[in-house]
């Protein structure tokens, strides 16, 4: 029996009384938009989508082509669900208030259109990945800001969109994590794995070593003892440069994925609000866990949109040794 995307969302809304449509309808906008993106990323080369834009964003990174239309499709779908308030986005410095006085919006959503986006012009895996918050306080609007400086725990509901080899989309709405693969032929999110959980112990760490003379030393130590065949395997190593396919696998073959604090990012290179926070998410309800080497990713307070953050992310035996080798100092 094929279980769609909308419909799924719409049988996990039977679990919250007197809930309306509108929370399908505000998803609705994130896998419409997906598919505009899909049919775009599957197409680079045939069209003048390659290559840059010549401008450079907030981040200081060059903006691709396939980056700006990401952007501007997610944008343009989900400014029409009237319950959005709130959208920030990797690309802009600021987020965009859409109404967020009115009583109708009760959400804010964070993404990062297309993460990996160096990967594009050489046809390697890039995804997009987001977050939902319900408006902090329910009797005001308050600043705006406050609807996303909100701890990863408070998510109503997050995941990604991976353009691979297949087109999947990984959701938790905090019941569970489960997977939708694109039917081009239909058009529609297909359930494919329902309840997914993280193996226990996998075998692949995710990390570029490139950086491993300018780490914190727990990570090199963390590393080697990975490598080494101490915790009983010898891990292998795989490192795509887009942190949703190397998370991808994380998830569905165990591991762990690092991207460790270094001189060139003392905090981290990876933004805490639509990198770290949907993917430790995920994370935790599968079964794993996700640090930045102090603290779980869910429980960091944000203080800016665009926040960098150390991130270790992993299965459990993965996870529990990194927390030993941070014990012994
Ligand atoms: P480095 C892509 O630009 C990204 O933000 C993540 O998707 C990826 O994991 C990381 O940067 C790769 O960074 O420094 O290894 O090239």
């Amino acid at each position: 029996m094929i279980t769609t995307f909308q419909q799924h969302v719409l049988h996990e809304q039977q679990r919250f009384p007197g809930a309306t449509t509108e929370f399908s309808w505000l998803v609705s906008g994130i896998t419409l938009a997906t598919k505009m993106i899909e049919s775009q990323v599957r197409r680079a080369g045939l069209t003048n989508i390659l290559g840059s834009h010549g401008e450079v964003n907030v981040q200081g990174e060059v903006q691709q082509k396939l980056d700006v239309y990401a952007n501007e499709a997610l944008i343009h779908c989900l400014s029409l669900r009237e319950s959005i308030g709130i959208i920030a986005s990797e690309e802009n410095e600021e987020p965009l208030v859409l109404r967020h006085d009115s009583p109708a919006s009760k959400y804010a959503i964070v993404f990062d259109p297309l993460d990996g986006s160096s990967n594009i012009d050489v046809a390697v895996t890039i995804g997009t990945t987001f977050a939902i918050f319900r408006r902090p306080d329910g009797d005001k609007a308050g600043a705006p800001l406050e609807w996303v400086l909100q701890p990863g725990r408070k998510q109503v509901a997050a995941g990604y969109v991976v353009y691979g080899s297949s087109t999947v989309l990984v959701y938790s709405a905090g019941n569970g994590v489960h997977t939708f693969t694109l039917d081009p032929l239909v058009g529609s999110y297909i359930l494919t794995k329902e309840n997914l959980r993280m193996p226990e112990r996998g075998s692949y760490y995710s990390i570029n070593e490139s950086y491993c003379d300018r780490w914190p030393g727990v990570y090199a130590k963390y590393l080697n003892r990975l490598k080494s065949g101490e915790m009983g395997r010898r891990y292998s190593s795989r490192f795509v440069g887009s942190m949703v396919a190397d998370f991808h696998r994380t998830l569905l073959r165990g591991g762990v994925f690092i991207y460790p604090p270094n001189t060139d990012h003392p905090e981290g290179k990876l933004r805490l609000l639509y990198e770290a926070n949907p993917v430790a998410f995920l994370a935790e309800q599968a079964g794993g866990s996700a640090s930045d080497g102090r603290q779980p990713i869910l429980d960091i307070q944000p203080r800016d949109v665009h926040q960098r953050t150390p991130l270790v992310v992993g299965g459990r035996a993965e996870m529990e040794e990194f927390e030993r080798c941070l014990a012994e100092g």
